[in-house]
């Protein structure tokens, strides 16, 4: 077997994607790399790892030849708030570093995984049952970015036949690794200040504002399952919209006090994630990924408060 690469391995995703891989494929077929964050141990114990920058095509390169990389999961992005505050870098590396991996990938003949996001939305689509294909102008350097490599994906499909498939992620839940930079990630730390402090003073996203998300366990199947879907029936290929639940606040804050009874929300919003938050949908129709490739997640908001409560309370030894 031709071996996988992941990119952004050190991430919220990568930190999980990796030993997933593992386990499914074996550790030696897998090669996780990272750009800045330092591995965690368990990182490192799962799966060879190598520092590399997406944002030069050389290193990538090197590796796909070095390793005999048969498929890239391509997880290295800037997320929705810290592209906002740095647009010129979130360019850079969510189309330039997404370029560069395609054009490695078509010359060494690799498929590629690419997570887009509801992002991808902005105030003109549709917010509830957003659908498959719709309006899609995201006013957010993060949405315009991340629409460009839907195309860019769409593109290498047709142009070269090249095996490229990827989902519009919501936000993810997990307890891991944190998620850095995003507007979902107060679904995060909810949880966190719930176990620590029982209380969740400076919630940054306002009552009322629904989004998408889905559970740590959810996502890595959604890529694993896509990669592994019979490529005859993938009628989209690029960005399947896949949900698992959507809430406001207020909502998982009621499913956190069922296990902490003391526990309340306040609210400091912040304006800036607020607003990409009101652009996006309140819930996505993943009807298509249903029926193409069977999608199916496994957790509601009580089935992924519960599993949350439980196992980072273990993780962070409370
Ligand atoms: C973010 O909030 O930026 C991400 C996303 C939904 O793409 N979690």
């Amino acid at each position: 077997m031709k071996r996988i690469l992941v990119t952004g391995a050190c991430g919220q995703v990568g930190s999980e994607l990796v030993p997933a891989l593992c386990d499914r494929y074996g550790a030696h077929n897998v090669i996780a790399t990272g750009h800045r964050t330092k591995p965690g141990q368990e990182l490192l114990d799962s799966a060879a790892f190598y520092y590399i920058d997406c944002t030069d095509i050389k290193c990538i390169e090197e590796i796909i030849k070095q390793h005999n990389i048969g498929t890239i999961y391509h997880l290295a992005s800037i997320l929705s708030a810290k592209a906002e505050a740095n647009p010129q870098l979130a360019w850079n590396v969510n189309v330039g570093g997404l370029y560069n991996i395609l054009e490695a990938a078509r010359e060494h003949h690799c498929s590629v995984f690419t997570p887009s996001t509801i992002g991808v939305f902005g105030l003109s689509t549709p917010q509830d049952n957003t659908p498959q294909v719709t309006i899609q102008r995201p006013n957010t350097m993060y949405g315009v970015s991340k629409v460009t490599g839907e195309l860019l994906c769409d593109y290498y499909y047709h142009k070269y036949g090249m095996d490229t498939r990827g989902v519009r992620w919501p936000g993810l839940i997990s307890y891991v690794t944190p998620p850095g930079g995003g507007t979902t990630d107060y679904a995060v730390e909810i949880f966190y200040e719930a176990i620590k402090h029982r209380k969740y003073p400076n919630c940054f996203i306002k009552e009322g504002t629904y989004m998408d998300m889905m559970y740590m366990p959810d996502a890595l199947k959604s890529a694993i399952d896509i990669m592994e879907a019979d490529s005859e029936k993938l009628n989209h290929r690029n960005a399947y919209n896949v949900t698992a639940m959507s809430f406001a606040p207020e909502d998982v804050a009621k499913e956190i006090k069922k296990h902490i009874p003391d526990f309340y929300i306040d609210y400091k919003v912040d304006p800036v994630r607020q607003a990409i938050a009101e652009s996006w949908p309140n819930k996505m129709d993943d009807t298509a990924a249903r029926l193409d490739w069977g999608w199916q997640p496994q957790y509601d908001l009580p089935a992924m408060a519960v599993d949350m409560l439980n196992k980072l309370s273990a993780w962070l030894k409370i």
